[in-house]
């Protein structure tokens, strides 16, 4: 009953042999797959967003040499964005913050558009809550206005 069992004789060999083989593939260092170095994805994350530091859009529009606001208010030591239209054809514009009507300390000062154009300008609003001044550089009788510092939410409560 048994005797083509000899057939299968050398089948443990077989068998170990492949064992020996499969343990010597996954013994094999595996290819070590080294992350990309992060200066790419660096460039993709929001820089320095200071904590608390929120964001604020101000859209202004310079038309007829005048600007659509007199009064832009926004929290102390925010991010503002100052999206400025410039629908005076020929004509050149800016936005300049000033400590004070004098203009004589500046915080941020815009570059100078010709219209039709629009530019976007980025600065920190002061951390000192108070009534600044914003102008065009160009035409600093006409067209200037207050930059209102409000007290940050955050900081209100310390007083
Ligand atoms: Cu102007």
């Amino acid at each position: 009953m048994w005797k083509n069992c000899s057939r299968y004789r050398n089948f443990p060999a077989l068998l170990l042999a492949l064992v020996i083989a499969l343990a010597v593939v996954t013994a094999c260092p595996e290819p070590v797959v080294t992350p990309a170095p992060d200066s790419e994805s660096n460039s993709e994350q929001t820089p320095d967003s200071r904590p608390g530091g929120e964001e604020v859009t101000i859209e202004l529009v310079a038309e007829n040499n005048e600007f659509d606001v007199q009064e832009i208010s926004v929290p102390a030591g925010s991010k503002v964005v100052v999206e400025l239209q410039n629908n005076d054809r020929g004509i050149r514009h800016n936005f300049a913050l000033y400590e004070s009507p004098g203009a004589e300390q500046s915080i941020f000062i815009g570059e100078i558009i010709t219209g039709p154009d629009s530019i976007t300008y980025e600065f920190e609003a002061p951390d000192a809550p108070g009534t600044y001044f914003f102008r065009c550089d160009v035409h600093p009788a006409t067209m200037t206005g207050d930059f209102i510092v409000t007290e940050n939410e955050e900081t209100q409560g310390e007083s």
